[in-house]
C-alpha cells in the first residue's frame, strides 16, 4: 500500500519510533553446531521422532549465520531502523556455564556492529527458549541453578556488548516456554508436567530480576522482558465460562505481568493451583527481585483466546473454541481490536514506562509467483495492526516501536517451515531471499513513519504490478 493509494493520508508516529522486525537464533541462525556452538534443548528435540512436522530441524535454518550480512542489507532496503534478534546461549558459552567459546560472541559483536552502521537500532534478547542442553541435562529451568546460570551468561553478553545495544531483551515469551515447553510438552524439551511448568515459568522470573541488576551495572542501553499477552474472554455468557476465561487470563498474563510489576502472583489463580498441588516454589525474595524496576514492557501479541468452561480442561478446566471470522494460517483470529485492547489495559493496570510491540505478525500460505509474492493478506494485517498500535499510542499508551514478526519466513518451532512468518520470503532449498509485498508495505510505513488511513487495505503495490509503483529497483534478493 501507497501513500498515494490511500489519498496520501497517513497516522504518522512521533519522531525516532522504532520499526523493525524480530528473529530468533534458533529459527534463523542455522550453523548449529558451526563455531564451537554447544548443542540446546532444540538441537536435541527435534531429533525425537514424530515432534517436528517433516522432520524438519533449525540445522540450517535460514542461514543467518553466514548471510547475516546481506540479510542486514535487506534491512536497510526496507528502510527498517530497528532490528531484534536473540543471543544462542549455547553459542556464547557451549556447556552453559563457564568455557566462554569467543567465535560464538564474536559473530554478535560483527552483527551489532554492521547494524550500528547502517543506523539499525540492535534489540536484543537474551533468551528466546534454546536452553544449552549441558543445562537441561541437570534439571534444565525446573532447577534454579539455571537461573543463576542466565544471570552469569547475561554478564558475558553484557561485558561484550553492553557499550553499543540500546535494548535489552532478557526473555522471550516465558509463559509459551514454561507452558508449551515444560507442562503441554509440545516445545523443546518436551516435558508434560503442570507443576514443573509453574516452576520453570517461575525461575525464567527470578533470573530475569537478576539479570536485570547484571544488565543494570554492565549495560548502557535500555532494559526489558518480552511477554505473550493474549487475552482470553468468555464464549458465552455463563458464569462458568466467565469464571474460565478468567483463570485463563490470569494463567496467560497476569501470572507473569503481577510478579514482574506488582511482586505478587495473582491470588485467584494461585488459590485454585494450590488446591491442585500445583504452585511453584517460591523463595523468601523471589519476588522483590522478580519486581526489580524495568525500563520498557515489550509485547508480543498475535490473537486472543475464546474460552470456555470444561471439567476435563486439564488443570484449569477450560478449553478454547474457535473465534469464527478471519484467521492465519496458523488458525488464529486475525482481530488487530484485541491489540489495542491489550495495550492500553496493560498500560493503564501496570503503567510500563515505554511499551514496544516485540512482536506482531501472521503466517499465511505464500507462494513466488514470478520473483513476487502478493500475500496481499498479510498487508491487511499488518495496516490494521499498526492502526491499532497507532490508536493505542494516541490514547495516551508510550509505544516506542512495533517489531514485526518476522524478517525472514523460519523454523516455527513444532510446524518446521510449514508456516511462512517472514516480509521476506526464503526458499529453503537455495536460501533465495524475495521481499514480499509485505516488506514493501512495512518499508513504506518505516520510511515515513505512519501507516495508511482508510478503508481496509487490499493491496501493496509492487514494482510490475498493475497500481501505481513505488520507486524500488526489484523485488528479489539472491543472495545464494
Ligand atoms: O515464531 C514464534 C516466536 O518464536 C515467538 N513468538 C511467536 C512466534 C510465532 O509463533
Amino acid at each position: 500500500m501507497t501513500a498515494a493509494a490511500t489519498g496520501g493520508r497517513l497516522a504518522g508516529f512521533p519522531p525516532g519510533f522504532l520499526w523493525g522486525t524480530a528473529t530468533a537464533a534458533y529459527q534463523v541462525e542455522g550453523a548449529w553446531d558451526g563455531d564451537g556452538r554447544g548443542p540446546c534443548v532444540w538441537d536435541t528435540f527435534v531429533r525425537l521422532p514424530g515432534r517436528v512436522e517433516g522432520g524438519d530441524t533449525g540445522d540450517v535454518a535460514c542461514d543467518h549465520y553466514h548471510r547475516w550480512h546481506d540479510d542486514i542489507g535487506l534491512m536497510a532496503r526496507l528502510g527498517l531502523n530497528a532490528y531484534r534478534f536473540s543471543v544462542s546461549w549455547s553459542r556464547v558459552l557451549p556447556e552453559g556455564t563457564g568455557r566462554v567459546n569467543q567465535a560464538g560472541l564474536d559473530f554478535y559483536r560483527r552483527l551489532v556492529d554492521a547494524l550500528l552502521e547502517r543506523d539499525i537500532t540492535p534489540a536484543l534478547t537474551l533468551y528466546h527458549w534454546d536452553l544449552p542442553e549441558e543445562l537441561q541435562r541437570h534439571g534444565g529451568w525446573a532447577d534454579r541453578d539455571t537461573a543463576a546460570a542466565f544471570a552469569a551468561y547475561a554478564e558475558v553478553v553484557a561485558n561484550a556488548l553492553g557499550d553499543r545495544v540500546p535494548l535489552w531483551i532478557t526473555h522471550n515469551e516465558p509463559s509459551l516456554h514454561a507452558i508449551v515447553g515444560h507442562a503441554v510438552g509440545r516445545h523443546a524439551p518436551g516435558v508434560r508436567d503442570w507443576r514443573t511448568g509453574h516452576q520453570v515459568a517461575h525461575h525464567l522470573l527470578v533470573s530475569h530480576g537478576w539479570a536485570v541488576e547484571v544488565l543494570r551495572a554492565g549495560t548502557t542501553g535500555k532494559v526489558g522482558i518480552s511477554l505473550a499477552l493474549e487475552p482470553a474472554v468468555p464464549s458465552t455468557d455463563s458464569a462458568e465460562d466467565a469464571a474460565a476465561a478468567r483463570r485463563h487470563d490470569d494463567h496467560l498474563n497476569a501470572w507473569y505481568l503481577d510478579p514482574l510489576f506488582r511482586a505478587r502472583y495473582p491470588d485467584d489463580l494461585w488459590a485454585w493451583l494450590a488446591a491442585r498441588g500445583l504452585t511453584p516454589e517460591v523463595g523468601f525474595d523471589d519476588l522483590a527481585t522478580i519486581a526489580a524496576p524495568i525500563d520498557f514492557l515489550g509485547v508480543n501479541f498475535y490473537h486472543r483466546r475464546v474460552t470456555c468452561h470444561d471439567r476435563d480442561g486439564g488443570p484449569l478446566e477450560l478449553r478454547e473454541v474457535p473465534a469464527g471470522g478471519t484467521t492465519t494460517a496458523m488458525g488464529w483470529e486475525v482481530r488487530a481490536q484485541s491489540l489495542y485492547d491489550m495495550l492500553t489495559a496493560v498500560s493503564r493496570e501496570y503503567g510500563p514506562c515505554e511499551v514496544y510491540v516485540t512482536e506482531n505478525g501472521a503466517a499465511y500460505d505464500d507462494r513466488v509467483i514470478g520473483g513476487r509474492v502478493h500475500d496481499v493478506e498479510r498487508v491487511a494485517y499488518l495496516a490494521q495492526h499498526m492502526r491499532a498500535a497507532r490508536d493505542a499510542l494516541s490514547d495516551g499508551v508510550p509505544l516506542r516501536g512495533y517489531f514485526v514478526w518476522s524478517l525472514l519466513d523460519n523454523f516455527q518451532w513444532d510446524s518446521g517451515y510449514a508456516k511462512r512468518f517472514g516480509v521476506i520470503h526464503v526458499d529453503f532449498q537455495t536460501q533465495c531471499r524475495t521481499v514480499k509485498d509485505s516488506g514493501w508495505f512495512l518499508r513504506d510505513v518505516a520510511t515515513s513513519n505512519g501507516v495508511p488511513l482508510g478503508p481496509a487495505i487490499t493491496a501493496n503495490v509492487a514494482p510490475g504490478t498493475d497500481g501505481p509503483a513505488p520507486a524500488v529497483p526489484s523485488l528479489t534478493e539472491a543472495s545464494s
